[in-house]
């Protein structure tokens, strides 16, 4: 049986990528210490998996679980949060970074030899540089402790990768939305928070004109591409993970309303100091790789399924 270790699998992406590598009828191992993640997004599959309340600093007990031997391992533990980088910089950094280097020096060291290990990082990592459409090898800008961790981090990830002969890759994500992503932060990605006002019919905070734009992906899509990059034997280096297609606040504000039937209050406010106007991804490294995006429907359907699962979510309660 394919043997798989998730780090961060109680997250928003984590839960996900658990819950469909189970449907793969994979054994998955997963490591999170729910400081930012949660239990209950692992409801549907905690008797499949074997799930350690652990921190990925705590490097006793790391050793002792990758000494299982994996097929796969996917990285995701992270205080995925800029602002929490930016008020304590140096206790991001240790699960950020130093959390990285441990794993890779550990399999390095021990010679394991998982046939990939994958770290996520992010559309972070390219700041407000202008460059359009942002590619892998194009400028990097990292401005907060949290986008210069997610560089360092691949960066070492691809070093181990050539020096030392690992199979590694690392992927850096643009805007992803849907079930089990939090809402509750004024920092939360923005479709989550536009979905709880559609829902409550409360006010939301429109920060900016509206025209900012980004390259929003549904997270199934997401899965399917860490899965897909994971797997295949020649994937090397860092991809993008997006559709590759820009969209406004405004443009889907209005899919999502047509979607729902339902008219968002929307109160302006001036745009965020560092707010990044325009983002989104050249992805022709993964297409190249053989993976293929349904960009047109992608959008669409993953806001009816979003909503769906949202409005039936609220409904139980
Ligand atoms: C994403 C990441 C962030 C960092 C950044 C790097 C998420 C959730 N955030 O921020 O961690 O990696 O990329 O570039 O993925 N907005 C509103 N009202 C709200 C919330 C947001 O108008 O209540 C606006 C926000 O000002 C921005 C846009 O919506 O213009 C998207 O915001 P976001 O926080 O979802 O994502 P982003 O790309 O700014």
């Amino acid at each position: 049986m394919i043997k798989v270790l998730v780090t961060g699998g109680a997250g928003f992406i984590g839960s996900n990528l658990v819950n469909e590598l189970i449907k793969k009828g994979y054994e998955v191992t997963v490591v999170d210490d729910l400081s930012m993640g949660s239990i209950s997004n692992l409801t549907e599959c905690i008797n499949k998996i074997k799930f350690y309340k652990k921190d990925v600093c705590d490097e006793k007990f790391m050793h002792y679980v990758l000494n299982k031997n994996y097929d796969y391992i996917y990285h995701l533990a992270a205080i995925s949060s800029v602002v929490a980088s930016v008020k304590r910089p140096y206790k991001t950094h240790k699960v950020n970074n130093e959390s990285v280097v441990k794993i890779l020096e550990y399999l390095r060291v021990k010679e394991l030899h998982p046939k990939k290990f994958l770290y996520t990082s992010s559309a972070a990592v390219y700041g407000n540089y202008p460059e359009l459409p942002k590619k892998e090898d194009g400028r990097v800008e990292p401005l907060t402790p949290y986008a210069v961790d997610k560089y360092a981090s691949e960066r070492m990830t691809l070093v181990y990768g050539d020096l030392y002969n690992m199979s590694v890759v690392a992927v850096r994500f643009f805007n992803v939305f849907g079930p089990l992503q939090n809402p509750d932060s004024q920092y939360s990605g923005v479709l989550s928070i536009i979905t709880k006002c559609l829902l409550e019919d409360s006010e939301f905070t429109l920060y900016g004109n509206g025209r900012q734009t980004r390259d929003f992906i549904y997270v199934k899509d997401i899965i399917k591409a860490l899965i897909f990059i994971a797997e295949h034997d020649k994937s090397k280096g860092v991809y993008n993970i997006g559709y590759g297609k820009k969209t406004s606040l405004l443009e889907i504000i209005q899919v999502y309303e047509n979607i729902t039937g339902k008219k968002l209050k929307i109160n302006f406010e001036k745009s965020r100091p560092g707010d990044v106007y325009d983002s989104f991804a050249d992805i022709s490294r993964l297409l190249q790789l053989g993976f293929t995006v349904d960009y047109k429907n992608g959008l669409k359907k993953g806001l009816e399924k979003y909503w769906r699962y949202s409005y039936a979510s609220k409904k139980k309660k």
